[in-house]
């Protein structure tokens, strides 16, 4: 009875256009084959109500005090069963009010009371989670959530590990086996959502407590583990050598060389050599940067043992990437170890940098956020520069960021727009102070370029930057950002 009853619900939710099929970007900037947007069954009152009474009939409790519909989709199907079994609903805002009581949970609860939660849809299941750490927080018991479509893409298994029983009343393949039985998809377009499905089941959550969930397994943070338990964890040999020059040398600084000529550029590695963890330049700023500029930079940065960053930001098809990190007046390839590429043109640029690199060790570090004022990287981006760099863990060794853009430990991230004040300068660049980039900003490494080469004293100066920045660090792994 049930069966049919679901997959008349199934043809119907299809028929109204709640199922559709082509090229679709998920919350998480997930490239999707299959939507499903529930949203428009409010228009549908029987055939919420019937949403509303299969997810129900799922539930594996008996004596729910509360139900909660997570924002939106699930607060109407919640309302629905909250009306038919008389079982009274909580809402979770999604923002607090600025006004007012500034309550994060509408409706009148107590502690301990048991809450089941309803919600739409699960991808990665951190919706769910978000609105479950809520109401923990506030004293309620929630230890099941019942889902309509779960996209089996470890929403449920990372639901799982952090103690939430999740109940989906269907599962994407379960739906498309009814559009396929009754011939409202082909074997093509149900071919490629079980292909979909296949090679996209490892979205993670990461939760308050900053413990992070991948394919059901917790993790911790990026931000809260030290530099010396991510050696094991990094896959790429210029990351560990990274985080030992870090370690051995107590400093995460990169100095940004933005020098004139070879002559100022030697100078200053030399001297600030001892400091730094990585030297980054823009070698067409120099008018007589030569190969044998680059045989003494070479080997200065062998001398105090940092690493050579060119900050080229390579932003277009492999074929010609792949020509201008190897070729040119700078043949970047031979002397830079890492190397900043734009992800804009998406994984060829990665692709092409790598072939140009061939077994030589070396690296690119993903442009996901810009210090400057009106930057265009969008959230949408930031989380397609994510995924490609976990595509692409052979070569990409981090992010340029503004935010703790990833909790995946393996990355490393890199903040520019760092001065002891926070300022900005005349043409849109914003700084905040080393501490702040790397507490408040999750930075791993801070890039300062002119708040040391143009100080009076650029080595006292860059002693400053190293100590504020290296001792922020050593807080934020003690737990000092909680
Ligand atoms: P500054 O002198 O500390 O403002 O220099 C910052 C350096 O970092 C400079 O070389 C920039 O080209 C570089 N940079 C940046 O400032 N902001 C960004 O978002 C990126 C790079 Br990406």
């Amino acid at each position: 009875m049930e069966g049919n009853v679901l997959e008349e619900c199934v043809l119907e939710l299809f028929r109204i256009g709640v199922v559709k099929f082509g090229s679709f970007t998920l919350k998480s900037g997930m490239q999707s084959p299959v939507y499903f947007d529930l949203r428009i069954i409010i228009s549908f009152p029987k055939l919420l109500e019937t949403v509303a009474q299969l997810m129900w009939e799922k539930r594996p409790g008996t004596d729910y005090q509360l139900v909660c519909g997570v924002a939106y989709t699930g607060i109407p199907i919640a309302t629905v069963i909250s009306n038919k079994q008389d079982v009274p609903m909580v809402i979770r805002r999604k923002e607090t009010k600025g006004y007012g009581t500034k309550k994060m949970v509408e409706g009148i609860y107590e502690k301990n009371q048991e809450c089941l939660m309803i919600e739409d849809v699960i991808v990665s299941g951190s919706s769910v989670y978000e609105t479950v750490e809520t109401l923990v927080e506030l004293g309620l018991e929630v230890k099941d959530a019942v889902v309509f479509l779960d996209r089996e893409q470890g929403g449920a298994s990372n639901l799982t590990a952090l103690g939430i029983n999740i109940i989906p009343v269907i599962t994407l393949t379960e739906l498309m086996e009814i559009l396929l039985k009754h011939g409202r998809v082909n074997q093509d377009t149900y071919n490629s959502v079980k292909e979909f499905v296949a090679s996209h089941n490892d979205t993670s959550i990461v939760t308050k407590a900053k413990i992070s969930c991948k394919n059901g397994i917790k993790v911790t943070d990026r931000k809260d583990q030290t530099f010396e338990s991510r050696i094991s964890t990094t896959n790429h040999p210029l990351s560990r050598r990274l985080f030992k020059i870090m370690l051995r040398k107590k400093t995460n600084l990169c100095v940004a060389a933005d020098v004139a000529t070879s002559q100022q550029l030697l100078s200053l590695a030399d001297q600030l050599g001892p400091h730094i963890c990585l030297l980054k330049t823009h070698v067409d700023l120099m008018s007589d940067f030569t190969l044998d500029t680059t045989q003494e930079l070479k080997e200065l940065a062998e001398k105090h043992n940092f690493l050579l960053f060119e900050d080229r930001k390579f932003g277009d098809i492999g074929n010609t990437v792949a020509k201008q990190y190897s070729g040119g007046a700078h043949k970047v390839v031979e002397w830079a170890h890492l190397v900043t590429a734009h992800a804009l043109p998406g994984p060829g640029v990665i692709e092409g940098l790598a072939s140009a690199a061939q077994d030589q060790e070396r690296g690119c570090v993903l442009v996901s956020q810009m210090s400057s004022v009106g930057a265009l990287t969008s959230n949408e981006y930031v989380n397609g520069c994510s995924r490609l760099a976990e595509n692409h863990t052979y070569f990409v060794v981090g992010f340029v960021s503004q935010s703790s853009v990833s909790g995946d430990s393996r990355f490393i991230l890199f903040t520019p727009g760092v001065q002891l004040e926070k300022s900005v300068d005349g043409l849109g660049q914003q700084y905040v102070t080393p501490r702040a980039a790397v507490l408040e900003r999750g930075a791993d490494i801070i890039i300062v370029g002119r708040g040391i080469t143009q100080a009076s004293d650029p080595v006292a100066t860059a002693i400053t930057y190293k100590h504020q920045a290296f001792s922020a660090y050593e807080e934020r792994v003690a737990g000092g950002t909680s």
